[in-house]
């Protein structure tokens, strides 16, 4: 029996929150200090929020998750309210986003509270990429509904192209995973190229041509991952890196993730981008029960992704 597309969106949506959790305590560290200190990380572990805490990452893909609920696509009107009515600042916000939900109390519209970030920039953080889990699983047969719905889930908070490119990317990456089978050997090779064809920018296309070759040449070498790719807080500098540490351990949720914790830098994101393209692949049956029992919130997040799948069966 092929694993069930429930199965994926479940997968995706906790394998955003297993990453997150798990990399949530060494959020900020360099890959050589959690190497010191720890090893590897292979279980959950209190950080600057108890053991098996999600971070924002999580709290946003639950609220892009409770809009498609509720109003059967990503409404961006209704996705800032939800976003500002779940908004928990002790889950360590990035900067921007803090500021665009204090420019909309004070009245200014989400359009231009957004863009006036960065110098009417807009931000390219990676958090519209960390989120996107929900909206990736529910639109992975359709790619111009995929492209709009990440366009109106990222820009709420994040105008930059770049931002919501990163977002594009990490959410096709998510929805070539829900295709596969995951009984069958990933061609990698093949994925990489269908990365590129969703890539706008020559950033992020340098980058995932750098995905290609290292893969090609079996670097495993976390130094020389993050040197190359990044571990940072910017869309480009932690989505290649997430979506490498899925394609070098494509054959085990476990081994990406920690892999993609062991990199450092925003640590909770690259392991919730990693966990959200893994659990899609693999489906939830692989995520390690002795993390989902610690997980804040399992029963909720699970049937986040159940009644997504539930209106996607349903709406064919
Ligand atoms: N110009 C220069 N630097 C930028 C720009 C820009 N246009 N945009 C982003 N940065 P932010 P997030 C840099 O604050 O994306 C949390 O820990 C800048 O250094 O929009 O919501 C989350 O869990 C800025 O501080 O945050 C995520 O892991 C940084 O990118 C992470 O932070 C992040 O952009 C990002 O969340
Ligand atoms: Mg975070």
């Amino acid at each position: 029996m092929s694993i069930s597309l429930k199965s994926k969106f479940i997968g995706s949506i906790l394998g955003t929150a297993i990453g997150d959790a798990l990399g949530m305590p060494v959020e900020g560290w360099s890959p050589s200090k959690i190497e010191e200190v720890f090893g590897e990380v292979r279980e959950m572990m209190t950080g600057f929020l108890p053991e098996g805490s999600y971070t924002d990452d999580t709290e946003m893909a639950i609220g892009i998750a409770e809009t498609i609920i509720e109003k059967g696509r990503v409404d961006p009107d209704h996705l800032i309210k939800v976003f500002m009515h779940n908004y928990d600042p002790r889950r360590g916000y990035g900067i921007s986003t803090t500021m665009v939900f204090r420019l909309i109390e004070k009245g200014i519209p989400w359009d231009e509270a957004s863009k006036s970030i960065f110098n009417g920039k807009g931000s390219y953080g990676n958090g519209a990429a960390m989120r996107i889990a929900p909206v990736a699983v529910f639109y992975y047969d359709d790619f111009e509904e995929l492209k709009r719905a990440v366009y109106d889930a990222s820009r709420v908070t994040h105008m930059h192209p770049l931002g919501i490119e990163g977002a594009l990317i990490q959410a096709t990456a998510i929805a070539l995973a829900v295709r596969k089978d995951p009984r069958k050997r990933l061609d990698v090779e093949d994925f990489v190229d269908n990365l590129l064809l969703v890539c706008e920018s020559d950033v992020f296309r340098e980058k995932v041509k750098k995905i290609g070759r290292m893969l090609a040449e079996g670097i495993n070498d976390k130094y020389v991952v993050v040197k190359e790719l990044g571990n940072g807080y910017e869309s480009f500098t932690s989505v290649p890196s997430a979506i490498y540490s899925f394609l070098l351990h494509w054959s085990s949720f476990e081994d990406a993730v920690v892999y993609a914790v062991s990199l450092g830098g925003d640590a909770d994101t690259i392991g919730a981008m990693t966990g959200a393209i893994s659990g899609a692949y693999h489906g939830v049956e692989a995520i390690p029960q002795r993390w989902l029992e610690k997980l804040e919130n399992y029963e909720y997040l699970k049937s986040l992704g159940e009644k997504l799948w539930e209106l996607k069966t349903k709406s064919k």
